[in-house]
């Protein structure tokens, strides 16, 4: 198989990915660019949308998170990523739809990259303020679902390294995560052991208690 490379961000959504594709055991290589300032203009031929994550395997060019996590879990069948049954595989495409949707896009897009929003920044302070409370309802949402240190059965899938992207923001929005969210909280305690998680934090640079 050609050697995957994925493109990635340090501390972005593409630290979903990154850590499934570690945790499939894939060899494969990461490509590491900065896109808080925007996306790079001369890797946009990479990704029209101008977004990482973005896998390239070979010749074929695949972006989205669910989509990529999909084609990773799609490698190492035996694995598991997105679950042991079919509702489990459902449950795991609920979560990571509404997380790559309503969280991602929506809740913490409403903080961070308002002006997707808006061309008038009179309108700025109220879409932030609306997207730190969709990030709320999404956090109690989360905590709420949640009945074990995973998402999905009884393993690790695609959706615990996804949840540990979120939490994570949720930190740097300075939520108080540890008191509020217990449940969440384990989750991402029991991720944060593992070696895939802690391989990629080093690769990207990051810390967690940020
Ligand atoms: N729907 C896309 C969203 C990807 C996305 O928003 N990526 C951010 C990093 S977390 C990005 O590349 N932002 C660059 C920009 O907004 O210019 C996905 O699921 O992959």
């Amino acid at each position: 198989m050609t050697k995957p490379i994925l493109w990635i961000a340090p501390g972005a959504c593409s630290l979903a990915p990154h850590i499934l594709i570690r945790e499939a055991g894939i060899d494969f290589e990461t490509i590491l660019i900065n896109v808080k300032p925007g996306f790079p203009e001369e890797y946009r031929h990479m990704n029209p949308k101008g977004r990482v994550p973005i896998l390239q395997i070979g010749d074929i060019t695949i972006t989205e998170v669910p989509a990529i996590m999909t084609a990773i879990s799609q490698m190492v069948p035996g694995k598991h990523l997105l679950g042991k049954t079919n509702l489990e595989i459902v449950r795991t495409y609920e979560w990571c739809n509404w997380l790559s949707g309503t969280v991602h896009a929506q809740a913490f897009g409403g903080v961070r990259r308002t002006y997707r929003f808006s061309d008038d920044p009179e309108t700025y302070e109220s879409i932030r303020a609306k997207g730190r409370k969709t990030v709320e309802e999404s956090f109690e949402y989360i905590e709420e679902r949640l009945q074990g240190t995973h998402a999905v059965g009884d393993s690790f899938t695609a959706v615990d390294g996804f949840l540990l992207v979120f939490y994570r923001w949720g930190n740097q929005l300075e939520f108080d995560m540890r008191a509020k969210y217990p449940k969440f909280t384990s989750l991402v305690e029991e991720g944060l052991e593992r070696d895939s998680v802690k391989a990629a934090f080093r690769e990207e640079g990051i810390e967690f208690w940020v």
